[in-house]
């Protein structure tokens, strides 16, 4: 058989560097810069590798070591030869971690210089399945060196069954057309949107594609964001449920994944032109059922602004949202309103943005500083002149957070009720909140945190003022997105608040005591 002149070649041959034979000790298993794994997913031919023929056919799986030559043919014209690979790295492999790429999704697929071999991506529940199994190998390799041929081939036996079912699973989807994906993404939007945690990335995963491809092939497909989609589907959700039913917005907003109702009244306001409650009404009088009949009219201006701030913040334009938190307040808009609405509804949308890898870590920064920016002209508004201090209180972001826009807020709503807040800053160790109570005499040590990693440093605060014996002169508050009542209760906290006005007026109550 002529595979030099057969048609279909499907691997272009390479130089060999090594191959390895049986006889090869570990070093030289080690010593090859990677293995690629291969699976025939479609079809049969013949695997040419080195000097030998061998039949494949689909559900095969082929173990090439970097740089053998080596390639897959079709025995006949038309015929059908479909491969997927996956580049291992024998040395991170053998001895130590995976390769990251982008945070969530993992590349186990390492390149060297001109090996072009593809790979595959896997997400982050299976590379934990990969990894316990390369951990087994080598710990047994340490165990068992001289017998490494046996155990080696036992457990890349195992992990490439593991490795093929995954192959197999993604490619339902990665053969795909994109306007599939898109239409799989669509489908699990309508019949999930009541769920908060819905996410591009959490579909991504159910998809087995990275989330920043899927936000971009939903950008192509569908011409805009992914975030966008989901927010508009979520409105137009609500709307038919406001006009159908009686229920309660609040319920309403639960039912659409609307956890976070400054936002949602936002966002309906922006689509539907007036706040959901008034849209009811509306609807109620003008007796329609027709959206198109309601006037947008009333608020305009209003909204108008608000819109203008929450765009803002999120183009991280600075300057444009203190001028137009001023015009908001000239216009008679509260302080709260401009907050609630325009502030931090945008920054909520930031941060679904971030999460959906539609913008990065420079534009989320810009965006805070836009949003500080309209905090510090809306401080005087928020805060009424305290009369004489109330207390004394601590507070900080927790070690390992650099969040501060929330903890300042808090701060912010503290001082204007009269408390004297003693700011701590951001990265706070349990032993400066400490330190901090029993020097400056503290009623309360205030506690922010935003990740969920730093969350257990709360707890560590807890127990520092335990062992300090401070417990039964100064209280601990807590707060932040990922904090809830459980938590603090948990950790032994004292006070829970989900937001600052909450916050400060907590502080206050406790002050007064
Ligand atoms: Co970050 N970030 N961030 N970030 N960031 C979040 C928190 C995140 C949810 C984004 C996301 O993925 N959707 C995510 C956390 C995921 C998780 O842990 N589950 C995240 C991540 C992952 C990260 C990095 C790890 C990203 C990276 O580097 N790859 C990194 C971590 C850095 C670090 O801290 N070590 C990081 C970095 C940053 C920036 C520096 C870019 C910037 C911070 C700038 C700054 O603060 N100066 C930033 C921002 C701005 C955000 C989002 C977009 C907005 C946070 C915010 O300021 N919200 C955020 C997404 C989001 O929350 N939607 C996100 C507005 C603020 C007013 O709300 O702080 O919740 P909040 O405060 C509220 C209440 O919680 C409450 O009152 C306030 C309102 O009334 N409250 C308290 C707050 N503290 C309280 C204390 C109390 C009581 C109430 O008592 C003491």
């Amino acid at each position: 058989m002529n595979f030099e002149s057969s048609e279909g070649i499907l691997h272009e041959r390479r130089a060999v560097e090594r191959v390895i034979d049986s006889s090869a000790p570990l070093a030289e298993l080690e010593a090859c810069d990677c293995l690629s794994v291969e699976l025939i997913t479609e079809g049969s031919g013949v695997h040419c590798v080195g000097t030998q023929f061998i039949p494949c056919k689909a559900g095969e799986l082929y173990i090439v070591p970097s740089g053998t030559l080596h390639g897959y043919y079709l025995t006949e014209p038309g015929a059908v030869l479909e491969i997927r690979r996956l580049a291992l790295c024998v040395r991170t492999w053998l001895r130590g971690e995976a390769a990251t790429v982008g945070g969530r999704h993992y590349c186990y697929g390492i390149f060297t210089d001109g090996a072009e071999i593809a790979y595959a991506m896997l997400n982050a529940e299976f590379l934990s399945i990969v990894q316990n199994a390369m951990d087994t190998v080598e710990r047994e390799l340490r165990l068992r060196e001289d017998e490494w041929r046996t155990v080696v081939s036992a457990r890349i036996t195992e992990l490439l069954s593991l490795v093929g079912r995954y192959i197999n699973r993604s490619d339902k989807y990665a053969s795909s057309r994109e306007s599939s994906l898109v239409s799989a993404v669509t489908e699990i939007v309508s019949s999930e949107l009541g769920d908060p945690e819905l996410s591009l990335a959490s579909i991504a995963r159910r998809l087995f594609v990275s989330t920043s491809r899927l936000s971009r092939v939903f950008k192509t497909e569908r011409g805009r964001l992914f975030s966008e989609y989901l927010r508009d589907a979520r409105m137009e959700r609500a709307a038919r449920l406001l006009r159908e039913g009686e229920e309660s917005v609040e319920s309403i907003a639960a039912q659409c994944g609307l956890r976070d109702l400054p936002s949602f009244y936002r966002n309906f306001r922006r689509m539907l032109g007036v706040p959901p409650q008034t849209y009811r009404q509306l609807i109620n009088t003008k007796n329609t059922k027709n959206p198109d009949d309601i006037g947008a009219g009333k608020g305009e201006k209003e909204m108008e602004l608000l819109n203008q701030i929450a765009e803002g913040v999120e183009n991280g334009r600075a300057k444009l949202v203190r001028e137009k938190v001023q015009a908001a307040l000239d216009a008679g808009i509260t302080a709260e309103v401009i907050l609630n609405e325009g502030l931090l509804a945008a920054m909520n949308a930031v941060g679904e943005r971030f999460k959906c890898n539609e913008i990065y870590v420079p534009e989320v920064l810009v965006a805070a500083r836009a949003m500080s920016m309209g905090t510090q002209i809306l401080k005087p508004y928020l805060t009424s002149e305290g009369a004489s201090a109330v207390g004394r209180v601590c507070i900080g972001t927790v070690h390992g957070d650099l969040h501060d826009i929330g903890k300042n807020l808090v701060k912010m709503l503290m001082e204007g009720k009269g408390l004297e807040v003693i700011d701590l800053g951001t990265d706070v160790a349990p032993e400066t909140f400490v330190q901090t109570a029993i020097e400056k005499d503290c009623r309360i040590i205030c506690c922010s945190a935003l990740l969920t990693t730093t969350m257990p440093v709360m707890e560590e605060v807890v127990r520092a003022a335990e062992a300090a014996g401070i417990r039964d002169k100064v209280k601990i508050m807590v707060g932040g997105a990922p904090v809830n009542e459980a938590f603090a209760k948990k950790i032994g906290a004292d006070i829970y608040t989900s937001d600052a006005a909450s916050a400060a007026d907590a502080a206050v109550s406790f002050c007064k005591e």
